[in-house]
């Protein structure tokens, strides 16, 4: 890369994050946006597992793709432009997948944000990338954030704080600190009290991170645009001394203002683990109140107290800009940034109607909800799959009698032999190599209103002659007339010598059960008119469910007339027929998969093909 050493990260910078991180990511872009740079920072994905693909993200309002690559090898090969990675990978595979990073050349910086790294691998990696002259920041660490130019993944916090802390443009101030969450209160206070960070890195908070203080310091103390140097250090370690004895050797030359966090650690009666792994004294060096000692006496600009830091900071800053060191810039208006459509709602900011409606089930909450039960107790109270039909489909809880009705409909529904036409087509698909669902579908798509899909026409034809005070006999003539097959009538097989056993069963629970059965009584009058024609005219299946039916919807008092009204209108009924025959369909399909069916072709001799009654095809155009 054309930067120099000092300054790994620019406006230019781009980088690869390990790991899958969209929110990171776009946190990132977000970041960039903000900062006006003229591409975003994030390069590309590295996931090994799930195969390359590409993913989605905001570049301010408008959308950007960005690659996933399974192998760093590959990303490095396409953008050779990347020298940072931003290292997402657990405390398991960061060692691994960092090693592989140091095997490119191309690749400068490398942020670890994985906490729990054990320490013998983190001391290796450290050597390695010194070896090869790369800088490790972390781990355990947010990375760091460079305003105006590059932020390392989440640094610096959610956009509002990265805005009211002025970081999408640069300042003067380079600080070093540990924690990312003191560099987030660094920098509010840098951009209340000097002209802001110019660059900040937490270096981690365990004992042996990659790079340390003085690394930093001294990158900030090279770089000319950084004018004033800040360093935010805590009990435990002795990282504080190499920048002591830096300042004593002249190395550092820039005004560093310094506090070290933890001086409340010798309230305690013994020594304390604060929040991070390398942050307890194991000596008296290693306390806060003697590092801020030392580095007072060393000429760091030490304040009494932390709560004086903001002091020390405004009075430094405003001896460089007298001093002519600091011009600071004219302040650019803080940009606008989109916000995320989610977050808006959860603030209350915006209202969008609804593209959907649905009033029957939820399962946002700690439990799913059908119609408003709990399916802990759809179980507890044993409703049956007839009470979840009750619920899902009526939107509330029938009568026991009639919940146990409609699981009648659905057993006695269930299958009706394979000679049937949806069978037919389902074993006939399923022999053609379908899977299930194809060849449920087939079947289901075969019902119609000659076979299992006249429960609907049926009730509305029956209780339509009902209701218009027709007799059976004038209700037939009618329908002759019309030359209108009267629905729910017929079957191909069955007969009053022959007579349904499901129709009989039907009849016999709904005269015991129901509170009344008018429309039935109605319907086999019917049948009594029809069969006396033809012995196969009887009430099948489909006409006594339907009719029954009615008479639960109009009569079991769980709905009013105008409900029952519209569940006829609106095809409720045909779907107890859809819903019971879908287990029969699936049965036939595995069946024939068990018996391995070979693909079916209907013999040629049941076909009648009779080519002479058909017209001479028509040639078109000219013949040759
Ligand atoms: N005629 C079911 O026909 C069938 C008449 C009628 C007045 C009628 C026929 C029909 C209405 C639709 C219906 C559900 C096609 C049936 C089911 C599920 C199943 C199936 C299974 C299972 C049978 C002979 C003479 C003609 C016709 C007259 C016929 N139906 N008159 N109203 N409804 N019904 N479908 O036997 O004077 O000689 O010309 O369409 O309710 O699908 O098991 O198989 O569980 O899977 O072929 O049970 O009834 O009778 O057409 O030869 O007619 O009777 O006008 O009179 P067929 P056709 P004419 S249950």
């Amino acid at each position: 890369a054309s930067r120099p050493s000092y300054r790994p990260f620019d406006a230019e910078t781009r980088a690869f994050v390990y790991g899958l991180q969209p929110r990171a990511i776009q946190g990132m872009l977000d970041f960039d946006y903000s900062c006006k740079r003229s591409r975003p920072s994030v390069a590309a994905m590295i996931y090994p597992f799930g195969g390359h693909h590409i993913q989605k993200f905001y570049w301010g309002t408008r959308e950007t793709l960005l690659p996933v690559y399974t192998s760093l090898t590959e990303a490095v090969h396409k953008h050779p432009d990347v020298d940072v990675v931003v290292n997402f990978a657990s405390s398991r595979s960061v060692y691994s997948s960092t090693l592989e990073c140091l095997e490119h050349p191309g690749l400068r910086a490398i942020a670890l944000i994985a906490e729990g790294v054990p320490e013998r691998q983190a001391r290796e990696l450290l050597w390695r990338a010194k070896e090869k002259g790369v800088l490790i920041i972390g781990p355990a660490t947010v990375g760091g954030i460079k305003p105006g130019c590059f932020r390392i993944g989440n640094s610096g916090g959610m956009m509002d704080n990265i805005i009211s802390s002025k970081l999408y443009r640069p300042g003067s101030v380079g600080y070093v600190s540990k924690s990312g969450g003191m560099s987030n209160e660094l920098n509010n206070i840098l951009s209340l009290f000097t002209n802001g960070t110019y660059e900040g890195i937490a270096i981690g908070g365990d004992r042996y991170p990659g790079t340390t203080f003085i690394d930093h310091l001294l990158r900030y103390e090279a770089d000319p645009a950084c004018k004033m140097l800040v360093l935010l250090g805590e009990v435990g370690g002795v990282e504080e001394y190499s920048v002591i004895e830096a300042v004593k050797r002249g190395e550092i030359k820039k005004p560093i203002v310094a506090w070290a966090i933890g001086t409340c650690a010798k309230m305690f009666a013994t020594e304390v683990q604060f929040g991070h792994a390398g942050s307890m004294a194991n000596s008296d060096a290693e306390t806060a109140d003697a590092k801020n000692r030392a580095m007072r006496a060393a000429g760091f600009i030490v304040p009494d107290t932390f709560e004086q830091l903001p002091d020390v900071l405004s009075e430094t800053y405003a001896k460089l800009v007298q001093a002519g060191t600091i011009v600071p810039s004219r302040e650019v208006d803080p940009p606008v940034i989109p916000m995320d459509y989610k977050w808006a709602q959860e603030l209350g900011l915006i209202r969008k109607p609804a593209a959907f409606i649905s009033t029957i089930s939820d399962e946002r909450g700690q439990e799913l909800m059908y119609a408003g039960m709990r399916i802990s107790d759809v179980f507890k109270e044993e409703i049956g799959v007839g009470g979840v039909v009750s619920l899902l489909w009526f939107k509330r809880r029938l009568p026991p009698y009639a919940a146990k009705f409609i699981e009648m409909v659905l057993m006695l529904t269930a299958d009706h032999g394979p000679a049937v036409s949806g069978a037919m087509n389902t074993i006939v698909t399923t022999r053609a190599g379908k899977d299930l669902i194809s060849s449920l579908a087939s079947g289901l798509l075969t019902i119609g209103s000659r076979f299992g899909g006249a429960l609907d026409e049926a009730a509305a034809m029956f209780s339509s002659a009902r209701d218009r005070g027709l007799t059976p006999r004038e209700f037939v003539d009618e329908c002759r007339k019309g030359n209108k097959l009267i629905s729910g009538i017929g079957h191909k097989i069955k007969s009053v010598n022959n007579p349904d056993l499901r129709v009989e069963l039907v009849k016999k629970y709904v005269t015991e059960h129901f509170p009344s059965h008018s429309l039935l009584d109605y319907a086999l009058a019917v049948e009594k008119v029809t069969t006396a024609k033809k012995d196969t005219l009887i009430l099948n299946v489909d006409g006594c469910i339907a009719v029954c039916f009615v008479d639960l919807l109009r009569d079991s008092g769980a709905f009013t007339p105008e409900e029952a009204d519209e569940y006829i209108k609106i095809g409720t009924l045909n779907g107890l027929f859809v819903l019971g025959r879908s287990i029969g369909f699936i049965g036939h399909h595995l069946d024939q998969k068990r018996l391995r069916a070979p693909l079916y072709r209907h013999p040629a001799d049941d076909i009648f093909i009779n080519m002479a009654d058909m017209p001479q095809p028509r040639v078109l155009g000219k013949m040759q």
